[in-house]
């Protein structure tokens, strides 16, 4: 556990908070109200509304902080994310992230279903965590479950290796006949893994021939076949300022005769909303416009969707692509269905040609999953996992978790957090000396 105190206090717009000493367990409950420049100079604080601050140190000694809250809506909603790498770097990642819509669409036409922005994920539709749905973890709330897993190798080179683990923050909610389990993963090497798990009961069944499903007893009983779409937003926030962060779209691009491959590089300097493309592996990450690694690189969190199998197409609107890219806004908090006063109604409304170079940026991204029901789900549908992960790029200008004790690459590397953190180098657990 952390003995980290931190007693300098941040929050943006000016919300209350309450300041906490992380550490040694005592609570100062000062409400106070600040403004966006006292946080440019106490960046380095975490300071949780309700004191809800969830501080891990995995074992390669790379680090997560962040705070969370519950909402109707969306259920968990996390805020605040700071990434401390295996070597001691530690810069902001995030102000926050949610599942912000699951739309439901039934093959038989039958109507669709919002289930964050309709029951929703949170309150009475929570599912209590018991200590059994949280083993071996923490249970905050009643309602997350925190837990370190393993996630197998960190890296792997001839006799060389690390193991690498993750923070996964997990809630369970039943807006319906489904379960949803709401994951979200942190590893030690910066990633964040978003994912749902589909379970419980089946949400619709029918009864006779129907072409829209699959039978799933003896008696005629049909599970009708329906579309999961799953909607997040992350706001990430990339080092000390939040407004100066910019998307760039990457492709690669293959000559006429398919023998080379380009890279490029373009920056989406106003909102957008665009849509996979296999065969140009077209991917997206959100950058700093001023924060740089050692090599002089713009520090930056891509995604790569990989995830694209199954797709709805079909109804538009916010499903006619993939990801969209908008200029930070109170709210909009939902994809699709976002009922606040003065605000678009969905994501494709929330882009309308605002600036996104050197901004308070927010990416919105949903995947896709058809369910076709077999006679297994009868009884309980066995989880199905749909999400994609969102990895560091040039983060650093080496890996963390490869650097060696003793290695002369360290110095090297330690030169991009100079001012920003001054501690002794650490070793590695599990690392060949
Ligand atoms: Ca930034
Ligand atoms: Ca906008
Ligand atoms: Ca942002």
């Amino acid at each position: 556990m952390s003995t980290q105190v931190f007693t300098a206090v941040a929050a943006d717009e000016g919300q209350m908070i309450a300041a906490r000493s992380v550490g040694l367990g005592t609570l100062i409950k000062a409400l106070i109200i600040l403004g966006s420049s006292v946080f440019a100079a106490n960046s380095n604080a975490v300071v949780c509304p309700l004191s809800q601050d969830i501080d891990v140190t995995l074992a390669s000694n790379a680090r997560w902080e962040m705070c969370w809250e519950t909402r109707a809506e969306e259920g968990v909603v996390l805020s605040d994310g700071y990434f401390t790498d295996a070597d001691g770097g530690r810069r902001k990642v995030f102000k926050s992230l949610s599942v912000s819509q699951i739309n439901v669409v039934f093959d038989d036409a039958s109507a669709p279903l919002n289930l964050v922005t309709g029951a929703g994920l949170g309150a009475d539709n929570f599912r209590t965590m018991t200590a059994q749905d949280c083993p071996d973890g923490t249970r905050l709330g009643g309602v997350l479950c925190q837990r370190i897993e393993a996630r197998g190798y960190a890296y792997k080179s001839y006799s060389q290796q690390k193991q690498g683990s993750s923070v996964v923050l997990s809630s369970a909610s039943t807006p319906g006949a489904s379960t949803y389990i709401v994951r979200w993963s942190f590893g030690d090497d910066g990633s964040v893994a978003p994912a749902i798990g589909l379970s419980g009961d089946l949400p619709r069944v029918a009864t006779g021939a129907s072409p829209y499903g699959w039978p799933v007893n003896s008696n005629g009983a049909v599970g009708v076949g329906f579309t999961n779409n799953y909607f997040w937003r992350m706001d990430f926030d990339l080092g000390t300022d939040d407004a100066d962060d910019a998307v760039e779209e990457l492709e690669i691009v293959p000559s006429a005769d398919r023998r080379r491959k380009s890279k490029t590089l373009t920056l989406l300097g106003t909102e957008t909303a665009r849509a996979v493309n296999a065969d140009l592996k077209r991917s997206w990450r959100i950058l700093d416009t001023q924060i740089t690694n050692a090599d002089g690189r713009a520090i930056s969190y891509h995604l790569e969707p990989m995830h694209d199998a199954h797709r709805s197409r079909a109804g538009g609107g916010v499903l006619a692509t993939d990801v969209q890219f908008t200029r930070y806004k109170a709210c909009e908090r939902f994809s699709s269905v976002n009922t606040a006063a003065s605000c678009g109604d969905d994501v494709t409304q929330f882009v309308n040609g605002e600036s996104t170079n050197a901004a308070d940026v927010v990416m919105w991204y949903s995947v896709s999953y058809h369910h076709l029901p077999r006679v297994e789900d009868s009884n309980g549908v066995p989880v199905h996992w749909d999400g994609f992960v969102v990895v560091p790029r040039d983060w650093t200008s080496l890996n963390p978790l490869a650097l060696l004790p003793g290695s002369p690459l360290r110095s090297e590397y330690r030169r991009e957090f100079a001012g920003v953190h001054s501690i002794a180098v650490t070793q590695f657990a599990g690392d060949a000396s």
